[in-house]
């Protein structure tokens, strides 16, 4: 296998993916089209050319448990929506408040709050209308679909990302502790890191081990790179990264190394990708893209 030409294949799919199902407005109003402004709003984000990590990894496990690339293509492309969406809301002044990201002006720097609000709001509720039209194109599997997309909004949800993002929005003026950091990354990152993992496995119609599986890989991959990019907010280059750096410890927040220092969260993350790296191993050779895409995400400065 030749990484970097499948790692191309992956990305540019969900690049023409993303494209097609939110395609430029063509009508400033018009009933059943999404209104000019927020169609921008949205595509403004959504296609400033983030990593794509999570599609990514969400075709390559569909791949891995032979589900056709088609039938993944739409929830690969929703987990993107939902991600830009919380990085949306998480730049705004009642958040983080940041003016940079992926390389441009955050959103509501160029649109506003408001406009920024509904544009993440759009793109949230835009992704369950995309993946629950998708599910009815192929009856024979509804079931799996369904389950793929329960196990997104579980991930996403109230228990997951947002259940992170309120903890880490209550701890703000307060010391944070292992557990309550541990906490926060596990939902904050990794939930949305395994969805698309247990989202692939749950079309395919997948056994609970290997559901399990997934689930530890997620959570391996999830807390590495948080703690990556920890680090790479005190080591990393802004422009490489698209955003500020220092901006954690200008803000007071915990972070891995702020815990143990750099050494030990360079440890800590070392011992998390080798952990993601074994529970791919009853996979055999079918899991070489996803463990040659753990050595890329382990290596990235951006
Ligand atoms: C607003 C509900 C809500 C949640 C916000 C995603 C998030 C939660 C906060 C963003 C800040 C942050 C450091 C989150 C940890 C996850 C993370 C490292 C996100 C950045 O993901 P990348 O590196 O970004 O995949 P790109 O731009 O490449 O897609």
């Amino acid at each position: 296998m030749n990484y970097e030409a499948q790692n191309a294949r992956y990305v540019a799919r969900v690049e023409e993916g993303l494209r097609a199902l939110l395609p430029e407005a063509q009508a400033a109003w018009e009933t059943g089209k999404i209104p000019e402004g927020l169609c921008q709003s949205m595509r403004y984000s959504l296609l400033a050319g983030g990593k794509r990590v999570r599609p990514v990894l969400m075709l390559a496990t569909a791949d891995m448990l032979h589900v056709d690339p088609q039938e993944a293509l739409c929830p690969a492309c929703a987990i993107e929506m939902i991600h830009t969406y919380s990085l949306i809301h998480d730049d705004l002044p009642g958040m983080d408040d940041d003016d940079l990201r992926r390389g441009k002006p955050t959103n509501h720097k160029v649109y506003g709050v408001g406009a920024a609000i509904l544009a993440g709001d759009g793109l949230l509720n835009f992704a369950f209308e995309c993946m629950l039209q998708n599910a009815l194109r192929y009856p024979q599997h509804l079931q799996g679909h369904v389950r793929a997309i329960e196990a997104i909004a579980v991930r996403a949800g109230v228990t997951g990302m947002i259940a992170g993002q309120s903890i880490d929005l209550l701890y703000e003026h307060r010391q944070m502790d292992e557990a309550a950091l541990s906490y926060v990354h596990q939902h904050k990152t990794a939930d949305l890191l395994t969805a698309p993992l247990l989202a692939a496995a749950c079309i395919a119609e997948a056994d609970e081990h290997i559901m399990h599986a997934l689930e530890a890989f997620g959570h391996s991959i999830g807390m590495a790179f948080q703690i990556q990019d920890d680090l790479l907010d005190i080591e990393g280059d802004a422009a490489s990264l698209g955003k500020a750096t220092g901006m954690d410890a200008e803000r007071g927040k915990m972070t891995w190394p702020a815990l143990y220092g750099v050494q030990r969260a360079h440890a800590m993350a070392d011992a998390l990708w080798t952990q993601a790296i074994a529970s791919l191993e009853e996979f055999g050779d079918r899991a070489a893209y996803l463990r040659a895409f753990v050595q890329n995400l382990r290596a990235r400065r951006a």
